[in-house]
């Protein structure tokens, strides 16, 4: 049997912790076919990121209609995006092929704008592109509260601003919005909050006590990202993905110098079991 077929839309982390190698890795550690549409190539360890290099629009756009016309798409995610460029052939290529937003295939934005370094992986000018191009398109978008500032203007500092921020991303078209809670570092708990324009569900999570956290915005939308495409609702494959990247970040583990990724790799069976 072929396996769900699933799509990111995202930039390359040499130091594997992040980006697309995040996401192939929860694709395949779900049970997924992964599927990429490179976006930009990251010079990147675990101390951070000492290049970019951006990738033609249009060979972004290309890469999403080969896979979607012969392979086929049962959900897709954005990730590392870099201009307004790319956001608008990413946005005209997925209508093309009815991703997004009252279309056939699901569609997770997660507006990646930096690394935890503090790397900038969108350009300024972008940001507007993703507030009236990729939003209104989004089934979901999924950014943490750094990503909330620059979206919305609105600095979340307990969970009722939280319900603000949510509100004023969901005016911004998607048909869900989470607003995860992740870096509000005096919250005991990390409580994530998913807004579909009247109710809220709040969902709550232990904070583990970890410095190794890379890519975990990345695999938390690629396991949503997974669950849409096997046919469960928002809210049952948001739950799904709380649970997966607590597990992963549980797991994560030292790499390098710096910054260590979070791992489903306890999802994989070790070789000796083999
Ligand atoms: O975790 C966000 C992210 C996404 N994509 C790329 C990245 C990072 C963070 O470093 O490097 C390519």
């Amino acid at each position: 049997m072929t396996p769900p077929r699933v799509l990111t839309i995202a930039g390359s982390d040499s130091g594997g912790g992040a980006g697309l190698q995040a996401d192939l890795r929860t694709f395949f550690a779900c049970g997924a076919h992964g599927m990429t549409a490179v976006t930009a190539v990251t010079v990147q360890n675990s101390l951070g990121v000492r290049g970019v290099t951006v990738l033609p629009p249009e060979v972004v756009a290309a890469q999403i209609e080969a896979v979607a016309e012969d392979i086929g798409v049962q959900a897709a995610k954005t990730g590392m995006l870099a201009t307004a460029e790319i956001i608008a052939a990413v946005a005209k290529a997925c209508d093309r092929v009815h991703i997004g937003r009252e279309r056939d295939v699901p569609f997770v934005v997660d507006p990646v704008a930096a690394s935890m370094h503090g790397d900038q992986l969108l350009h300024d000018d972008a940001l507007d592109a993703l507030r009236t191009e990729l939003f209104p398109r989004a089934t979901l978008v999924t950014p943490n509260l750094d990503e909330v500032r620059l979206l919305t203007g609105i600095t979340v500092r307990d969970r009722a601003g939280a319900r603000e921020a949510a509100r004023a991303l969901h005016a911004l078209g998607p048909r869900w919005a989470l607003v995860k809670g992740g870096h509000l570092h005096d919250d005991p708990e990390c409580v994530d909050l998913l807004y579909d324009g009247s109710d809220f569900l709040e969902l709550p999570a232990e904070r583990i006590d970890t410095k190794h956290t890379h890519g975990g915005g990345d695999t938390m939308a690629s396991s949503i990202t997974v669950a849409l495409a096997r046919g469960m609702t928002v809210a049952d494959a948001v739950r799904f993905g709380k649970r997966f990247v607590t597990r992963s970040v549980r797991e994560a583990y030292p790499l390098g110098g710096g910054v260590g990724p979070v791992s489903p790799l306890w999802r994989i069976a070790p070789v000796e079991e083999i």
